[in-house]
């Protein structure tokens, strides 16, 4: 007789829940990004197979560091500039500049404390290739193996990862992109919704954000209740 096997193996990514992305002092802080952490610490007490924090890891002459291009494009939160892909210049994205932020060493940088740590497996840093951005956990826009690739599907992989739910900062940037290529790489994919929050939470940036996910198959769900009638 044929033996049925459902594999079910969740990982939990907690994305860029850094000092730089809170308030009150964080250099790029995103609004209510602290109040996060309890929600994720009790998600962080669940039997997922694979925990995993990652993290914005800049070299100072980071590309999307506003402080790094000269004026009058170069106003953090509002300047676009084209970046080229190192290997094959003609193949270029719009990228949008911001204060200097996470900045490998210092504090800035560092997980924030009320994050419970000693429940994560696995500590990934991204944006280490200071001559591209990186928001994806994954890669880099270009997804050229050779510029900017972290180490995050080979550890999802290892760990017969089947479902993946995402929280963390910021909705609109990195927790967008990398539950989009989470999905891509094939995992189920979730975003927590109580557990994220965004650098522009209107209609325009979260939304959107939001919608995008969706299109690319990603569901979001919420702890609160709130959308099961609870
Ligand atoms: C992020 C802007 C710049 C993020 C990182 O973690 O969402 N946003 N770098
Ligand atoms: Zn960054």
């Amino acid at each position: 007789m044929a033996s049925q096997c459902t594999v079910f193996n969740p990982a939990l990514i907690v994305v860029d829940l850094q000092e730089d992305f809170c308030p009150p002092n964080g250099a790029l802080a995103v609004a209510g990004g602290r109040e996060i952490a309890p929600i994720i610490n009790s998600l962080l007490t669940l039997p997922f197979t694979t925990r995993i924090a990652t993290k914005d890891y800049h070299p100072r002459a980071h590309i999307s560091f506003a402080s790094n291009h000269p004026p009058p494009d170069n106003k953090p939160f509002e300047s676009i500039i084209t970046i080229a892909n190192p290997y094959n210049p003609s193949e270029t994205q719009t990228s949008r500049l911001w204060p200097d932020h996470c900045v490998q060493g210092t504090p800035g940088a560092e997980l924030i404390q009320e994050l419970d740590a000693k429940n994560i497996q696995h500590v990934v840093e991204k944006g280490k290739d200071e001559r591209v951005e990186m928001y994806s956990a994954f890669t880099d826009p270009f997804e050229n193996p050779s510029v900017s690739t972290s180490e995050l599907a080979k550890i999802l992989r290892e760990a017969q990862t089947t479902h993946v739910f995402v929280t963390g900062l910021a909705t609109d940037y990195c927790v967008k992109h990398t539950a989009i290529d989470a999905a891509k790489e094939g995992f189920k994919t979730y975003v927590v919704k109580d557990a994220v929050r965004g650098v522009d939470p209107s209609p325009e940036g979260c939304g959107a954000a939001e919608k995008d996910m969706e299109a690319a198959g990603i569901v979001m769900v919420r702890l609160d209740g709130e959308e099961l009638g609870m």
